[in-house]
Parts: structure tokens; C-alpha cells; sequence
């Protein structure tokens, strides 16, 4: 049988010939190819049903061809799978009403990366950086009827090494991530998830897939493209605008003459502008003043005041008759990083301005929430960013060997209130400067920030992560004579290239270089700072995990600290979940294995034995499992030691450094079950250090520590209102609930957004003169309140010496009953015997939240709140319930 099969654009032809085309009243029809797709791979010949969007490692579970890629060594065994070259594909059946169409585009919003795209048989077009959208003209290809589409991907490690294989001129360091890591070599010559390779945090799944949404575009006239709308503080009339940036794809081979309207009712604003596109022109610009200024209400960022959006609708009409309207939602702020001398310092202050007002960034570091990125859905996302803001952070910084995160991201940080600073994606490498390579950076570029530019939420753009400091400190041994080959590829690719693009699609945020750099330093010195690290410039990473954590002054006093941290590992039940009892040891291979970071276990193991007991059980299991929560305990006090630092460095010089006015730490969250920096584990459970953020983060805290021989006591707020306060201080024995002695400062006034010192007492005096308590016998807390008892921020606390040297710590924390308290709600009531630091509860594979945690319990009796994010029981969290006290780490 022969069949007859028509292109769509014969079909146009054929119909123009016989039917009067009318207006068509929408300007595009989409067809959404999305759904079941088949996955073969061309060397292991598995044919499996994938999803789109998703990953192959996604399939291939789903069909049950392979376990959990999490599951103990998972990540090695399943190499096979990243180095198989897998080609999607499938059938669908294109019909409809096209008549009066002219073109039809096949649109990828992302392919995860190298990949040759086929309609019928026929290539339609390549792609090699999952960070762009691909437009592939079909309408000579499509056909009415069924169609085949497919996508081979080519192995990201293969391509990645054929790559540099081909760079003969010079090589493009690093070859490869440290063994530790377990990686793929050459990430930096693919435009995909660095991480995705392999990194001190994340295993390697070199995923491929078909990332995010695939659809056929049919349309007349033009399709839109992108569209951006921002708005803007004009200078010199002091009035909002509007800024609208559409780009079209433009079938008609004649001008196609348009016009737009903006509306915002709320504003009374309504603007409208006509344009013309051609093929070749075919991106338009406007800017369109708001009417109503006076009514414009700020966006501010958590903390700092309300967040309201204005709903906003832009229209496109098409002379052709087509109709294309998008509704967005507007948000008002400014923002701008101050770079201006400090009094008594020298170089140049370093802080976010948002609205006029200075902020202190208290936050972290976002990396992606999983190695295959389908799975991270809105819940998920909306868990771990409501945990960020519930932990009094508003900031994050999402980091340049992650991803560009999906939209959902930053319009929930828009709501809550979250600064982003955005790195592109580049990190800890050198990368090639080909016009290839660059002509795509300069299409992620664009398109990310235009896709982007709307968030208030992001607040600043950094070009990538460590590679002026890589080339400062010569991380990759280049030898000095080829030293300027690599710095003007830097400058080529980040300042020509990056930062061009950026400067025409985005002139609203500031930009900074690298992180860590000099910042305006940084410039003056041509791009490249000889010490990125100057605490007088820019922002810093920090990181040591030999000194004494609890001695502050081991911490460099920058201006802003943009990543430092310490690992720990997960809970039990997280670590259980992929593993089996014979893993239950620090020393197992599971454990070494997991473990990406060099000597990671002996640093953990070095910071626990500097300031706290060790287990002394001969139950390994145990054993096990306290080490999992000293190694929490630790990671907590190192870094609450170092934030408490830097928020009481915030108005203060000392030695020429200071005015710290931003710390986030490294890293918020996790990308799967293993050891890491983060707070936050893979499933979205807090870490001890998440429930002591939420304290050390709060808007205001009282911080102790000890400086010569002397207590000090300051007071830091980042309210926007003065307060007038008075300091508790107490001093327990360790073996007594009852107070040792109070303190009561008198009242002082607490100004908004300052850190004061509020008490300055030689410690050894002023323990003396309580009940003759030593430093091995006794520990302070200090509490921050109003004259009439209402308290700002936390009970905070000192340890005058290490825990492991101390007397009278024995008291233990028992669980005496679980209540339900409401809905999904129950209430925990504890017991304990004496003072007892670190209590810390465990829902193990319970999933929710406790309302505090890891605290100092100087009472009897606590009962705290716990939410579970799952139907349960009273008795089924009485059964999973752990709790664990420093004191359990002396029993047998
Ligand atoms: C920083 C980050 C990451 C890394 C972390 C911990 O330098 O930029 O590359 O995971 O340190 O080593």
C-alpha cells in the first residue's frame, strides 16, 4: 500500500489555494510533546518507557532495570548508565486547524545536553548546554498525521573528554575532580550541572534526559519568545517604570506591525506602544512610566516589610489579527551594592542597599535539591524554602556548579522574601573561551536573565564560583609564562562575554565578578585581584577544619562571607535509608565512600574530640550513632561560633577589618544521603544546625564570648526600630537546675540595625562572686528582654571551657510522653536530671519538624511541638522518638 504523506507546508499551500484565510483569533496553537516517551540505549540495547521531562536514570528505576541510585554504591555501580548513549523517542499524531499558519517550530525549554533532534528521520537540529532553549524550525518536516520525534544524547563524560581531547592548543584544568569525589572528568566542557560530575558534596549522575517542557509552536505571524518585564526606579524623575523585552520568532516574511498594552489596574496604569518585527528584527523594547507613583508599595525582603505584587497584563496584538497576552506580577524595590570607604578601615565597605535601607544577609548556600532534577517538585521546594525563612534567613545564594533554578523557585523566594544572589554557572575550574563555547554562554546568558530579570527576589548576578580566586592562588598549577593565556580567557569569557550580555539584558542588579572577589577592588585590578580573600574587599570563603572552631579568632573579619562551613552527617534514619547495618561504622567503605570531601571523617572526628566527650559504649551501633550527632552537634556550635562572629562584626572596626554585613553559610541543603555542610538533609529534615540557625539568624540575639580574660556580652538587632532592653544573665552549675546566680543589666537602648556591646565583665570575677563557680563547673546563659518580661531572640548561651572538660555533666533527657496536640501535631514532653547542652529529638524516618531543638535544657521539664508532614500517630512517634543529650555520650 502506498501512503501519501503531506508536509505540513505543502498542506498550507494546497489549502491557501482553496480557502480564504480569515483572522485566526489565537495567535498559537501549542501541542504539548511531553508525557511517554521510550529510552533505548545504544550500547546496552535497554528499551525502557521515560518521562518527559526526565532523566534516564529516571526510566530506568521507574521500569525497575535498576534500585535506588542512592542506595549504598549505587553512584559507582551505575556509571554504565552515563556512558550509554540513550536516544528518547516517540510517536505522536499532529492535527488540527493550521490552515492559516505559516510556521511550526519543535521548542526544547532544556535538554540535559548533547543531542542530535529528529522529526521523520530527518535531523532537525543539535543541542549541547541544558542551560538554553532550542527552537527547531519543523514546518517542512511535520507531518499531518503520525509523526516520530527523537533525541540522542550523547554520554556527558564522553562528549566531555572528546572535548578537551580535541583542545590540543592548551590544556583547560582541572582534568578531573580529586579521587575522593569519585567523578567524571572535563565538567567544564559541557554546559551542564557541574555538580552532575561529581563534587565534595554530590555524587556523580551524569544524567541525560529531555530536562524540561517539549512542544510544537504552530503560528502565523510570530510566536513570543521570551518576555521580561521589570520595573525600575528612574533616576532623575524619581518614577517607577515598567521595562517590557519581548523577543518574537517571526514566521511572516513581511513586517508583521503590532502594538502592545501594558496594564496595571491597581496603578491606574495602562501604556501601550506599536511596534514592527521582521525575521531580523524581531525583539522589542519599551519602557512605560507608572502613573499612580505615590500608590507604588515596596517589596521588601523578609524582616524588612511587605512583599505586595501588582497584577499586570501585557498584551500583543498582531495586525494579522493574533491575540498574544501574558499576565505578570509586578514588584517595586531597588537595590545596590555599596562599595564606599569605612572610617578606620581601609578598602571599601561591601553591602546590599535594598530600597535605600542597608541589610545584613543572613542565609546560606542553595545547591540543587536532587541529582535528578524531575524529582524536584513544587511541595519540595516550598519545604526546603519555607524552612529557609523559618530559620530567620532572608538569603540565599545559589550556587554556579548547580543550576539556574526553575521559575517556581524564585517566585516562591519572591514571596517569602528571599535575596537571591544568582551565580551563573562556573565554578572551581578554568573553562574554554572557543567562539563555540562562548556563542553559547552568550544564549544562556540571555535567556536566563531575561527569563529571570522579573524576580525582585534576585538581587545580584555573579559571573561564578572560585575561579578568580583559582587563578590568584593557582589552584591548577599553571606555570607562570602561560599565566596570561588563562587570564585573558577569564576576562574574555567573563567580562567580554559574560558581563556584555548581562549589561544589555539586565543594567538593574549589580554584578560582581566572581565570589569571593574584591568586587570594585577587584575591577581596578583588572578583573583578577592578586588576593580575592582581602577582608577589606568583596565578599569571602572561608574554611578550616583544624582550628578550634570555638576560638572566634581563628575567623577572618571580612566585610561579607559569602560561604564557610563545616560537615556533618545525617541522621540515622537518613543514613539507614540507603545503606545496611554492616555500613554502620565511620571506618566502613559505605562511609569512606560517601564521603567526598579528603579526610572529611578525621576533620569531623578532629573538631568533636577539640571540645566534646567521645562515646566510650563498646556497642558499635551506638557508637555509630552518637558519632552521627556529635558530628551535628559540632557542625552547629562551629557554625553558630562563626555567625555570631560576623553579626556582631556588623558596625564594628577592629584592626582596620570589620563591617561584616553578610554571612551565608555553606550549604542550605543536600543533593542526596551523605555526609556534607548542609543544614538541611536530603529529605528536607532539619539538622541540629537548622534549629540553631533559626536562633543564631533570629532578628535579634544576644551573643557571648570571651575576649582576654574578659566576658562580653553584645546585643545585635536587625529591626528596624530601637529597643529598649535589659540583659539576664545567669549562671548554672552543670550538675543543678538551680541558678547559680542572675544578673540584671540596667535598661539600655538597643538600636535598629546595630550590634552594641552591652556587659564586659572579667569572666573569672564574675563566676567567682556566684557561688564560687568555676569555669569547669559553670556555664552562662544570657536572655534579652523589656523591662516587663517580654524577651527578644533566644536564650543564648557559654561554655566557659570544653565540654569534655567540664564537671557535673550528667544529667539526662528522657522522653516522659508524646500528646496529640491537633492536627498532625504532637506534643513531646521531656524530662531531664540536670543540665543537659545539646538535647537533641529524633523523628527518624518520621518526616516533620520539631518547634526546637538541639537546645539547652536548664529545667526539669520541656515540652516541645512537633508537626509531622505525614498522617501519624502519638504512638507511632512515642515508637520512633529518640532523644539524645551530650550526658548519653558518657554511658556504657
Ligand atoms: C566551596 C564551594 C563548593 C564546595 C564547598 C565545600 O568552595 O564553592 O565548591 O562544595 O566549598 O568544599
Amino acid at each position: 500500500m502506498m501512503t501519501v504523506t503531506l508536509s505540513l507546508f505543502q498542506f498550507v499551500t494546497n489549502l491557501v489555494a482553496a480557502v480564504v484565510a480569515g483572522p485566526s483569533a489565537h495567535g498559537l496553537r501549542t501541542d504539548d510533546l511531553g508525557g511517554s516517551w521510550m529510552a533505548v540505549g545504544a550500547g546496552s540495547g535497554v528499551v525502557v518507557p521515560a518521562n518527559v521531562p526526565g532523566s534516564i536514570h529516571g526510566a530506568l528505576l521507574r521500569a525497575g532495570k535498576i534500585q535506588d541510585p542512592y542506595f549504598r554504591f549505587n553512584d559507582l555501580h551505575y556509571r554504565w548508565i552515563a556512558y550509554d548513549n540513550w536516544t528518547f523517542y516517540r510517536n505522536f499524531s499532529f492535527s488540527g486547524d493550521v490552515r492559516h499558519q505559516q510556521k511550526v517550530v519543535l521548542v526544547f525549554d532544556s535538554i540535559d545536553t548533547v543531542a542530535k533532534v529528529s522529526l521523520n528521520g530527518r535531523t532537525v537540529g543539535h543541542t549541547n548546554n541544558m542551560f538554553v532553549a532550542y527552537r527547531f524550525d519543523v514546518t517542512h518536516l511535520l507531518l499531518l498525521g503520525s509523526n516520530e520525534i527523537s533525541v540522542a544524547i550523547e554520554s556527558a563524560p564522553s562528549y566531555a573528554a572528546r572535548q578537551n581531547r580535541d583542545h590540543t592548543s592548551y590544556s583547560v584544568p582541572p582534568a578531573c575532580p580529586p579521587h575522593k569525589q569519585h567523578g567524571e572528568c572535563h565538567a567544564n566542557f559541557i554546559r551542564k550541572t557541574q555538580s552532575s560530575f561529581g563534587w565534595d558534596w554530590a555524587p556523580a549522575f551524569a544524567t541525560q534526559g529531555i530536562r524540561l517542557h517539549v512542544r510544537l509552536e504552530t503560528f502565523a505571524a510570530a510566536a513570543l519568545e521570551q518576555l521580561s518585564i521589570t520595573t525600575h526606579l528612574e533616576k532623575h524623575s524619581e518614577g517607577w517604570q515598567v521595562a517590557v523585552v519581548a523577543v518574537f520568532d517571526v514566521a511572516s516574511p513581511v513586517s508583521v506591525e503590532g502594538s502592545l498594552l501594558l496594564e496595571v489596574p491597581a496603578l491606574d496604569t495602562i501604556g501601550s506602544q506599536n511596534f514592527s518585527l521582521t525575521q531580523s528584527a524581531s525583539r522589542i523594547e519599551f519602557v512605560i512610566p507608572i502613573t499612580q507613583n505615590d500608590s507604588v508599595k515596596l517589596w521588601w525582603p523578609r524582616g524588612e516589610g511587605d512583599r505586595p505584587g501588582y497584577d499586570a497584563t501585557v498584551t500583543f496584538e498582531l495586525d494579522q489579527g493574533s491575540i498574544i497576552q501574558r499576565n505578570a506580577k509586578l514588584y517595586f524595590r531597588t537595590v545596590e551594592l555599596v562599595q564606599q570607604t569605612v572610617q578606620g578601615s581601609p578598602g571599601l565597605s561591601f553591602y546590599l542597599r535594598i530600597n535605600g535601607r542597608p541589610v545584613f544577609l543572613r542565609g546560606a548556600n542553595w545547591v540543587p535539591a536532587d541529582s535528578f532534577l524531575e524529582r524536584v517538585t513544587r511541595q519540595r521546594l516550598e519545604n526546603l524554602l519555607q524552612s529557609v525563612v523559618d530559620a530567620n534567613m532572608n538569603s540565599l545564594r545559589v550556587f554556579g556548579g548547580g543550576i539556574y533554578e526553575q521559575s517556581i523557585f524564585y517566585s516562591l523566594c519572591d514571596e517569602l522574601g528571599i535575596m537571591v544572589i544568582q551565580d551563573f554557572m562556573f565554578a572551581c575550574a578554568l573553562y574554554p573561551t572557543e567562539p563555540a563555547f562562548l556563542g553559547s554562554v552568550r544564549d544562556e546568558v540571555s535567556q536566563q536573565v531575561l527569563r529571570l530579570s522579573s524576580h525582585p527576589s534576585i538581587v545580584m548576578w555573579v559571573s561564578n564560583n572560585e575561579n578568580e580566586v583559582a587563578l590568584a592562588r593557582n589552584w591548577f598549577d599553571i606555570p607562570e609564562h602561560l599565566e596570561p593565556r588563562y587570564r585573558s580567557d577569564y576576562i574574555n569569557l567573563y567580562i567580554e562575554t559574560l558581563r556584555n550580555v548581562l549589561l544589555q539584558e539586565d543594567k538593574s542588579r549589580p554584578f560582581l565578578p566572581s565570589s569571593p572577589t574584591n568586587g570594585a577592588d577587584s575591577k581596578r585590578e583588572g578583573w583578577l585581584a592578586r588576593n580575592p580573600y582581602d577582608t577589606h574587599y568583596g565578599d569571602v570563603h572561608y574554611y578550616n577544619y583544624t582550628a578550634d572552631c570555638w576560638d572566634w579568632k581563628t575567623f577572618p573579619c571580612a566585610r561579607f562571607l559569602s560561604e564557610f562551613g563545616y560537615q556533618s552527617w545525617p541522621s540515622f534514619s537518613s543514613v539507614a535509608e540507603v545503606s545496611l547495618p554492616e555500613d554502620w561504622q565511620l571506618n566502613s567503605s559505605f562511609c569512606n565512600i560517601r564521603q567526598h570531601l579528603i579526610d572529611g571523617n578525621k576533620y569531623i572526628l578532629q573538631q568533636i574530640h577539640q571540645n566534646y566527650p567521645i562515646p566510650v559504649t563498646q556497642n558499635p551501633l551506638r557508637s555509630f550513632q552518637l558519632i552521627l550527632y556529635l558530628s551535628q552537634v559540632s557542625q552547629a556550635q562551629c557554625v553558630k561560633m562563626q555567625v555570631e562572629f560576623y553579626r556582631r562584626s556588623r558596625n564594628e572596626v577592629k584592626h582596620g577589618e570589620g563591617w561584616t554585613m553578610g554571612a551565608l553559610y555553606w550549604q542550605l541543603n543536600d543533593v542526596w544521603q551523605a555526609p556534607s555542610w548542609s543544614s538541611l538533609e536530603y529529605s528536607g529534615k532539619w539538622k541540629m544546625l537548622h534549629y540553631f540557625a533559626k536562633d543564631f539568624f533570629a532578628p535579634v540575639v544576644p551573643i557571648l564570648f570571651e575576649d582576654e580574660e574578659d566576658l562580653m556580652v553584645y546585643a545585635v538587632s536587625e529591626l528596624n526600630f530601637d529597643l529598649k532592653l535589659i540583659l539576664k544573665l545567669t549562671v548554672y552549675q552543670w550538675d543543678s537546675f538551680q541558678p547559680a546566680c542572675h544578673l540584671n543589666s540596667s535598661e539600655f537602648l538597643l538600636y535598629a540595625r546595630t550590634s552594641q556591646s552591652v556587659l564586659r565583665r572579667p569572666l573569672s570575677t564574675l563566676l567567682e562572686s556566684c557561688a564560687h563557680c568555676s569555669p569547669t563547673r559553670c556555664l552562662l546563659t544570657a536572655q534579652l528582654m523589656t523591662s516587663n518580661g517580654i524577651h527578644y531572640g533566644q536564650r543564648n548561651y557559654h561554655f566557659p571551657v570544653p565540654l569534655h572538660r567540664v564537671k557535673g555533666l550528667h544529667g539526662l533527657v528522657k522522653v516522659a510522653a508524646v500528646n496529640p496536640a491537633g492536627p498532625q501535631r504532637f506534643t513531646v514532653v521531656l524530662k531531664a536530671s540536670a543540665v543537659s547542652p545539646f538535647v537533641f529529638l529524633d523523628a527518624g524516618t518520621l518526616h516533620g519538624r520539631f518547634e526546637d531543638n538541639g537546645f539547652l535544657m536548664v529545667e526539669p521539664v520541656k515540652s516541645v511541638i512537633f508537626r509531622a508532614w505525614q498522617k501519624t500517630s502519638a504512638h507511632e512517634l512515642k515508637r520512633k522518638l529518640t532523644v539524645t543529650s551530650l550526658c548519653d555520650v558518657f554511658q556504657k
